[in-house]
């Protein structure tokens, strides 16, 4: 794929070149950067870096209760342990305690007592993790216990709450419920998520002279992790470089939480001066750091007889663990996404962030949004069941459209809206109509197994909700040989991102791709970063990126248009070629040196802001999307209705990425995301017991999708000739986060299934996930014709607010 010119060819040979289409730029499926060297395992992570000489490895005892305090802490027996080196309790942070993001709670190692079990209580540093491990269980420690909020319901009961409340109100929900043909009310647990990255939490740290630190954090947000570092230790941020060449998957997972093992390893590093590593084993991991918020969503809903929405209230508490970390961001995101595709002109929406004794939670691919969306689509599928309606029909009608039905419930004007377009194109493209009858052929004819289908759309808002966070920089620098190196402040965790970055810089001075050197993230290069989150990594570090190299660019020209007394127009930058009218042609590598021996600066940094958009918490109303992104998907599922087991059998997707930069990565992350998201809503059950422990801390009980998961029939595709409106960097859409909430269909398709076998017109209720347990009782209590009682009625809990 890869053409490069040389100083032998001819210039008929280099115009030619120059005429051909660039094929590393923007719009190719230029392949991922470290695609090669990840099947190959040449690519480094931090824990296969080379062991520094004298290295200390970390290891944290975790809290065994659920909330106590420390009544006593006797850490000398640890240094009877081969090895053990030093001991870190709260009491030796010579700095900040608290590395809580936002607001405070997030103390790095107890303070006294313990908020839930997992909570590193001492850090032990020995010569290698299986000495640290045993000298941290050597330590003598006493507890009081106090009594724990474990169960979310309870916790709301008693208004628990992290942070204050929310709400978002537009019209008058109350009366148009009250005065609407139909009224219905319920509530809906949404399970939590264990990010599980391949690489789990992990830092390594060396000291530096003047008594700062260079840590290599597997991170999503450098400029965090040296905050907060400097903030342990004391020193400013000047003496801390954070280092990040590539994560093992973050998903949200390492956008605060990273955090916490770079501060203990920094300060152990320059308490003893030696070089330290910290990576969390899995089990650790899982017990030690927050998941993505499991939620409990209550709802009230009127409608007329074609089941079109007049009005609706909807309270969505998300179960924060014991502190805030981003859960207020988090559970405005779910508010942002309770209408998902649906004008909702009646709707009072409100948050609650509730406090139990469990991790403290925290991103996760879709920051909320997912677990919004649950609640509007659950109703759909509610009011079409009561309505004796397809579910794609109610959908259908409750859409965002023109005339009028075109704001969201926070006053946004949803634009570029062509939900309509995508869902017929899907319907016709994936013979919807036509597999509704056949399906309904089978489940007649089959006492036992019985298939259900489902259509939902995605609408997903761009832009981090705390407009402040919607920046970036870069720095690109061109050298004398014409190669270029490429910084930006966004970190790659797998996206692809710093493919797409380099494509742009590539397509912006028309060089190939490998021509580009993406550096290591680094808060020396390009600082005050924002994290890599809400999808906006290549929204907002390719505009940076862009603005950087068409800085270089201008300059470039300028000296060209006066060098040569030529008009600035007539300097082309093509395929490696740069042809200055008719008094030069010459390869980019040549120009550069030219250009340098000019004397003229080659490095530049870049800076983007989004812009038009504002939120304003108080008034519950603004902007705060640029843009939004959408999806439609269709599953199909077969349900064995004796063991609740079941099977995807087919997904067509269509997804919306405006004007794609990289097919092959943006249907890698379309699959990719689809997939976590029916894990999400199928096997992966978070069990804890009565105790506030975590019973699924391993791969053995808590499952993940696996390859055999995969649906047999399983059609990606991208929106093709159409792009993003709005000034994006080359039009497109950013991708990440929002195909994660696509497979919301395979849930809604279990439900479709459950209800082919209702007696009495009873409504199947579907918790999340959909495990084969939770498909069983379903059609056990569809069967028996009961409402179930273990689901308390909405004016119940509402009383609670
Ligand atoms: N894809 C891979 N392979 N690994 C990841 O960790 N994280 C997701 C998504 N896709 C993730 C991923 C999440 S949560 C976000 S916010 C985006 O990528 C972040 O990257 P982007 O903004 O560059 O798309
Ligand atoms: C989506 C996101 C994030 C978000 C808002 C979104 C996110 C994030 C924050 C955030 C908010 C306030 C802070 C901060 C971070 O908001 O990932 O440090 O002070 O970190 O809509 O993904
Ligand atoms: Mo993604 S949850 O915004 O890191």
């Amino acid at each position: 794929m890869s053409r490069k010119t040389s100083p032998s060819m001819t210039l008929e040979e280099m115009s030619a070149q120059a005429k051909q289409d660039l094929a590393t730029g923007v719009g190719k499926s230029v392949k991922h950067e470290s695609a090669e060297k990840q099947v190959s395992g040449e690519a480094l992570y931090i824990d296969d870096r080379g062991e520094f000489p004298n290295q200390l490895h970390v290891y944290a005892l975790m809290s065994p209760l659920a909330h106590a305090t420390i009544t006593h802490l006797d850490v000398s027996p640890c240094y009877g342990i081969d090895g053990v080196h030093t001991v870190l309790t709260a009491e030796d942070i010579p700095g900040e305690l608290d590395i809580g993001p936002i607001l405070p709670g997030d103390p790095l190692l107890a303070d006294g007592k313990v908020m839930y079990v997992g909570q590193p209580v001492i850090a032990v540093a020995a010569d290698s993790l299986e000495n640290a491990r045993k000298g941290a269980q050597a330590a003598i420690i006493e507890y009081s216990e106090l009594p724990a909020a474990l169960d979310v319901e309870q916790a709301l009961a008693q208004e628990l709450f992290v942070t204050d409340s929310h709400q978002q109100k537009r019209g008058d929900s109350e009366n148009a419920i009250a005065n609407a043909p139909h009224q219905l009310d319920g509530a809906l647990h949404i399970g939590g998520q264990e990010h599980f990255y391949l690489e789990t939490q992990v830092s390594s740290v060396v000291p530096t002279e003047d008594g700062g630190v260079i840590v290599y954090c597997s991170t999503q947000n450098p400029t965090e992790v040296q905050k907060l570092v400097g903030s342990v230790l004391g020193i400013p941020m000047h003496k801390v470089l954070i280092d990040m060449r590539r994560m093992g998957g973050g998903f949200g997972g390492k956008e605060t939480q990273a955090a916490g093992p770079a501060c203990i390893a920094a300060v152990i590093a320059v308490q003893t001066g030696r070089p330290v590593k910290f990576r969390l084993p899995r089990r650790e991991d899982m017990m030690m750091t927050g998941k993505r918020h499991p939620f409990y969503n209550q709802y009230k809903v009127g409608f007329n007889d074609d089941g079109l929405i007049q009005g609706i209230e909807i309270i969505v508490s998300g179960n924060a663990g014991h502190s805030p970390d981003l859960s207020r961001s988090i559970v405005d995101r779910a508010m942002f996404h309770s209408d998902n595709a649906y004008f909702l002109n009646n709707a009072t929406v409100t948050g609650h962030c509730v406090k139990t004794n469990t991790a403290s939670n925290t991103a996760y691919r879709g920051f909320g949004g997912p677990q919004g969306m649950m609640t509007i689509e659950h109703v759909m599928d509610t009011i079409a069941y009561h309505l004796k309606k397809d579910p794609l029909d109610v959908r259908k009608i409750n859409y965002y459209a023109d005339n009028e039905r075109d704001e969201t419930h926070y006053f946004q004007k949803v634009e570029d809206n062509f939900i309509q377009d995508m869902t017929e194109e899907l319907e016709a493209s994936c013979e919807y109509q036509a597999r509704r009858i056949e399906i309904a052929k089978f489940n007649a004819e089959n006492p036992l197994l019985k298939k259900g289908i489902a259509l939902t759309p995605v609408k997903f808002g761009i832009s981090f909700t705390a407009t402040f966070l919607n920046q970036a920089g870069a720095l690109v620098t061109v050298y004398t040989d014409g190669s270029i190196s490429l910084n930006h402040g966004g970190t790659e965790m797998g996206q692809g991102l710093n493919t797409k970055v380099a494509q742009i810089v590539a397509e912006t001075f028309s060089v190939d791709i490998d021509t580009i050197q993406c550096t290591a993230t680094n808060t020396e290069k390009v600082p005050n970063t924002s994290p890599t989150a809400a999808s906006s990594g290549t929204d907002l570090n390719g505009k940076a990126a862009q603005n950087a190299a068409l800085t270089i660019k201008q300059r470039m020209v300028d000296f060209a248009s006066s060098h040569f007394k030529i008009s600035p127009d007539t300097i082309l930058f093509s395929n490696g070629i740069v042809s200055c009218g008719d008094q030069a042609t010459m390869t980019f590598a040549d120009f550069a040196e030219l250009c340098w021996f000019n004397q003229i600066s080659l490095a530049s940094t870049g800076f983007y802001r989004t812009p038009k958009i504002y939120y304003d918490h108080d008034a519950a109303r603004g902007r705060p999307f640029y843009y939004f992104a959408w999806g439609v998907s269709c599953s199909e599922v077969l349900i064995d209705t004796l063991t609740g087991e079941y099977k995807v059998l087919r997904v067509d997707v269509l997804h919306d990425v405006g004007a794609s930069l990289n097919p092959a990565i943006d249907i890698g992350q379309v699959e990719g995301g689809f997939i976590q998201g029916m894990g999400w809503l199928t096997t992966e059950e978070l069990v804890w017991n009565d105790a506030g422990q975590l019973m699924t801390s391993g791969p053995a009980s808590y499952k993940i999708p696996a390859v055999a998961d995969t649906p047999d029939i399983f059609n990606v595709h991208l929106v093709e000739n159409r792009t993003n409106p709005e000034d994006t960097v080359f039009h497109s859409k950013a991708v990440g986060e929002p195909p994660f909430m696509l497979a919301i269909s395979v849930w809604s398709a279990i439900r479709d299934a459950v209800n082919s076998v209702s007696e009495n017109g009873e409504v199947p209720y579907l918790a999340a996930p959909a495990t084969p347990e939770q498909v069983y009782n379903a059609i056990k209590r569809v069967r028996k014709g009961k409402r179930p009682t273990e689901f308390p009625l909405f004016e119940d809990t509402l009383a609670t607010k």
